[in-house]
């Protein structure tokens, strides 16, 4: 495959277009804590099960973006030990029992270190592979992602991860606030709430993609075939 030579992808609301070298694939969080009983996702009360039917599809993704020699960056949610980065109002968000840096199965809460902070098994990051520790919901948000895609000559951001409407949406709007386009694809995304799942592709694809563009792993694949 010719890196440098630009890919179209079927997508909405038109085809997009990149160039492989300066392309990176970013998996939001997908981490035990979102997808698994126990964690933070379902300290807010969700059924985790939702968002499970990302995970081979992002698998079959990453094994094929790797196979091909092209940038893959993950992120994770979650806090330093102390909290002295957690937000009280994050803290105490929701008023649930059981909130972030307690005691849970997997671990304290969405604490950097602990079990259920970490990255599922199946798409276990590679150490040449960045990760992005954020503190929000955006990845551009008190991280180095940017200087990371900078020093990379990243122009094109291939988005997929959990939640669709949470981090995923959040950090479509930070990279296209900083020029960056994003194509999120719609089976490696995942929301708690199917209504929010298919609102939160809506807002990208609209507006002659106000946003960015959305596809499915299914057509990228195809392209970069
Ligand atoms: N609650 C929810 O839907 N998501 C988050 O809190 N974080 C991410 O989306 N990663």
């Amino acid at each position: 495959m010719n890196l440098s030579k630009a890919v179209n992808v079927d997508a909405e609301p038109y085809e997009f277009e990149f160039v492989p070298e300066q392309c990176a694939l970013v998996i939001i969080d997908m981490q035990r804590d979102f997808l698994e009983p126990g964690g933070f996702g379902e300290m807010l009360g969700n059924d985790v099960s939702q968002l499970r039917r990302t995970i081979e599809p992002n698998r079959r993704l990453l094994e094929a973006w790797r196979g091909a020699g092209l940038q893959v960056i993950h992120t994770r949610e979650g806090h330093r030990h102390d909290l002295t980065d957690l937000p009280p109002a994050k803290k105490v968000r929701g008023r649930g029992a059981t909130t972030i840096g307690d005691p849970g199965p997997m671990g304290r809460i969405l604490v950097r270190g602990e079990d259920g902070h970490d990255i599922i098994p199946e798409l276990y990051p590679l150490k040449s592979e960045p990760v992005i520790d954020k503190p929000g919901k955006g990845a551009f948000f008190a991280t180095d992602l940017h200087a990371i895609l900078q020093h990379r000559n990243v122009k094109h951001l291939v988005v997929t991860g959990v939640t669709t409407e949470v981090c995923v949406n959040t950090t479509v709007r930070e990279a296209n606030d900083r020029g960056y386009d994003c194509l999120v694809l719609e089976d490696c995304v995942g929301s708690y709430f199917p209504h929010f799942q298919e609102a939160g592709l809506a807002m990208i694809k609209a507006q002659g993609g106000i946003f960015g563009w959305v596809s499915s792993s299914e057509k990228l694949l195809a392209a970069l075939a």
